[in-house]
C-alpha cells in the first residue's frame, strides 16, 4: 500500500540477490465453488452458473465436471444445455461472489502486503525474501490454500515464479485445486513447451495469426526476432515478445495507487482565444486540484495537453521546486505553458487539459511572515467539502466565470 517503502524495499532485497518470487492466486470455478460452498449436494456435479436455462444468457461459470462435456465460459447457455442436459444450472447472485471476493482479499493480504488483484478471483503478491516467514515460498502457499480452504470452502489454485507472467501461466497450468512451483531461473524454460495461447494476452485472433507465422508454442514466439513481429501486431509485439521470454520485471502493484490526475475537455468549435481558453483552463484546474487534494497528495509536475485543429496533439510539462496542492499555482503553471505554446504553434485549439503528476507527501511550507499559502489550503479545503456536498457547481470562482453561464 506503500508505494515509497516498497521501491526501498525491492531494492534492498535486489542488493541481497535473493531471488524475486511472485505468487499468482485464482480461485477455482470462482462462481461455482461459491454456490457449492453454499449447497454441498451440488458437489462433485456439472453446475453451471450464468443464465436461465432455454434463456439466452451464457455461461459464466463451469465446474470441472461440467468442463468434461466440453463447456466453457461465454458458451451460450443452450449450447451447455445441449452438450450436458442433466448439468444444475443457476442463475447466481453476484453480491455473494463479491462478499466472496473480499474475503479471498483479506486472507491473501495477511501473507503479504503487496498485493494486487487482477479481478474477483485472482491476484499477485510480491512475497521476494518472504522465506523466513514460512519456511518456504511453497509452505506459505500451503498455508493459503489451507486458510481459503477452511474459512471459505473453496479452491484455490496457486503458481510460484520469478514473475508475474509466469506465476499466472502456473497457477493455470496447475488447476484444478493445484499448487505449482516454477523454480529460480527456470520461468523461460517452463513456458517454452506450453502451447502459445496459454501465454496471458494471446486470445484466439492473435493465437491464428501466430500459427500462420509457425508460431506453436511459446518457446517459438521467444524465438522469432522482436522485428518480424512489429509489422503484425505493432506496439503490443513487443510485449508479447518480453513475455513469452519470461522477460517481465512488471512489480506487483497495490491498487488505488494515483500517479496523476488530469482533466480534458474538447470544444464544441475550435479556438485560438487566450481569455476563452484560460478560462477553460482555470475550470478544468479547479477539478484537478480538487482531486488531487482528496488524496492528500501535493504534486510537483504540471501537464498541459493541447489538440490543435489538425488534431496535432501536443504535451507540455513544467516542474515545480515545490510540490503544491492548490489551485492558483497549478493554474500559473498552466497558463504560462499555454502562453508558450500558443506562440509556438499558431493554430485553433479543438482541446485542452491539464494535469498533475510527480507527487510528494503533503507538507506546508511554513512562513512566519506570510501564513498566506496555510490559510490558502484552509481554504481550498472548505471549498472542496461544500463541492463533495453540493456539487461542483455550488461554488464558482472568479476565474471560471463567464457571461453565458
Ligand atoms: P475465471 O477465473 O476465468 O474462471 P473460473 O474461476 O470460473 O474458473 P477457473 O479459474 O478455475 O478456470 O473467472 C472468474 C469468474 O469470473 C468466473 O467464476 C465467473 C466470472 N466470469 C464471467 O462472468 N464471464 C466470463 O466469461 C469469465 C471468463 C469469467
Ligand atoms: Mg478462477
Amino acid at each position: 500500500m506503500v508505494p515509497l517503502s516498497h521501491h526501498l524495499w525491492r531494492e534492498t532485497v535486489a542488493s541481497h540477490e535473493v531471488p524475486r518470487r511472485v505468487i499468482h492466486a485464482d480461485l477455482d470455478a470462482f462462481f461455482v465453488s461459491v454456490e457449492v460452498a453454499l449447497n454441498p449436494e451440488l458437489k462433485g456435479k456439472p453446475v453451471i452458473v450464468g443464465g436461465r436455462p432455454g434463456g439466452r444468457g451464457v455461461v459464466a461459470s463451469a465446474s470441472y465436471e461440467a468442463r468434461a462435456f466440453g463447456i466453457s465460459a461465454g458458451m451460450p447457455i443452450k449450447t451447455a444445455e445441449r452438450l450436458c442436459p442433466k448439468a444444475v444450472f443457476i442463475q447466481g447472485n453476484f453480491n455473494r461472489y463479491i462478499e466472496a471476493s473480499k474475503k479471498f482479499m483479506a486472507i491473501l493480504a495477511d501473507f503479504s502486503p503487496f498485493l494486487e488483484p487482477g479481478g474477483l478471483d485472482e491476484a499477485y503478491l510480491e512475497v521476494t525474501g518472504f522465506e523466513s516467514l514460512h519456511g518456504t515460498i511453497k509452505n506459505m502457499a500451503e498455508k493459503i490454500k489451507k486458510r481459503v480452504r477452511d474459512e471459505l470452502n473453496l479452491p484455490v489454485s496457486i503458481g510460484i515464479a520469478g514473475c508475474k507472467v509466469v506465476a499466472k501461466v502456473a497457477s493455470g497450468a496447475s488447476k484444478p485445486n493445484g499448487l505449482l512451483e516454477v523454480p529460480p531461473g527456470e520461468d523461460k524454460v517452463f513456458l517454452a513447451p506450453l502451447p502459445v495461447g496459454k501465454l496471458p494476452g494471446v486470445g484466439k485472433k492473435t493465437e491464428a495469426v501466430l500459427k500462420n507465422l509457425g508460431v506453436r508454442t511459446i518457446g517459438n514466439l521467444a524465438e522469432m526476432p522482436e522485428d518480424a513481429l512489429k509489422s503484425r501486431f505493432g506496439v503490443y509485439a513487443s510485449y508479447l515478445w518480453h513475455m513469452a521470454n519470461a522477460d517481465d520485471d512488471r512489480p506487483v502493484e497495490p491498487p488505488g495507487e494515483v500517479k496523476s490526475v488530469s482533466r480534458e475537455t474538447t470544444f464544441a468549435e475550435d479556438s485560438s482565444q487566450i481569455e476563452f481558453l484560460a478560462q477553460t483552463l482555470w475550470r478544468l484546474t479547479e477539478e484537478v486540484g480538487a482531486d488531487l487534494r482528496s488524496y492528500d497528495r501535493m504534486a510537483r509536475t504540471v501537464n498541459l495537453k493541447l489538440r490543435y485543429s489538425d488534431f496535432t496533439t501536443i504535451t507540455r510539462s513544467m516542474t515545480l521546486k515545490q510540490g503544491t496542492d492548490g489551485d492558483n499555482d497549478i493554474y500559473a503553471t498552466g497558463k504560462a505553458l499555454l502562453e508558450r505554446a500558443l506562440t509556438a504553434i499558431r493554430m485553433p485549439v479543438r482541446l485542452i487539459g491539464i494535469g498533475v503528476s510527480g507527487f510528494v507527501p503533503k507538507s506546508i511550507q511554513l512562513d512566519l511572515l506570510d501564513n498566506r499559502p496555510q490559510r490558502l489550503s484552509d481554504l481550498y479545503r472548505v471549498i472542496d467539502n461544500i463541492r463533495a456536498k453540493y456539487g461542483f457547481e455550488a461554488i464558482k470562482t472568479g476565474k471560471g466565470i463567464r457571461e453565458d453561464d
